[in-house]
């Protein structure tokens, strides 16, 4: 009791949300400069980052863009895709659920 004595720990009664990878896919249209600001404005990295998954989606086939629940990566890649194709680009934003 009081703050003197450790408390027992409390079985947690809620438990965490589902998570789900946001990726973005290559594809041989899409241009460099397309795909880092993408990164940058839908997935808040700096441009070192936003360089380095660009580069790694372009030589490797897909890249990780972040981990969130159901309905911020649905929202994501929605935004990410509606903004592709205004510009024409074919790039691909997929969500997997974490296994
Ligand atoms: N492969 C593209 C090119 O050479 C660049 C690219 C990178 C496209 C990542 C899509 O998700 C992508 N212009």
């Amino acid at each position: 009791h009081g703050n003197s004595v450790a408390l027992a720990p409390k079985k947690s009664r809620v438990k965490p949300p589902p998570l789900y990878r946001v990726f973005l896919l290559n594809d041989d249209f899409t241009p460099m400069d397309f795909v880092i600001v993408v990164l940058e404005n839908f997935f808040a990295m700096n441009r070192e980052m936003a360089t380095l998954v660009m580069l790694k989606v372009h030589h490797e086939g897909k890249g990780l863009c972040g981990e969130y629940p159901h309905d911020v990566a649905a929202t994501k890649v929605e935004r990410v895709t509606t903004f592709a194709r205004q510009h024409q680009h074919p790039l691909a934003c997929v969500m997997e659920e974490v296994r």
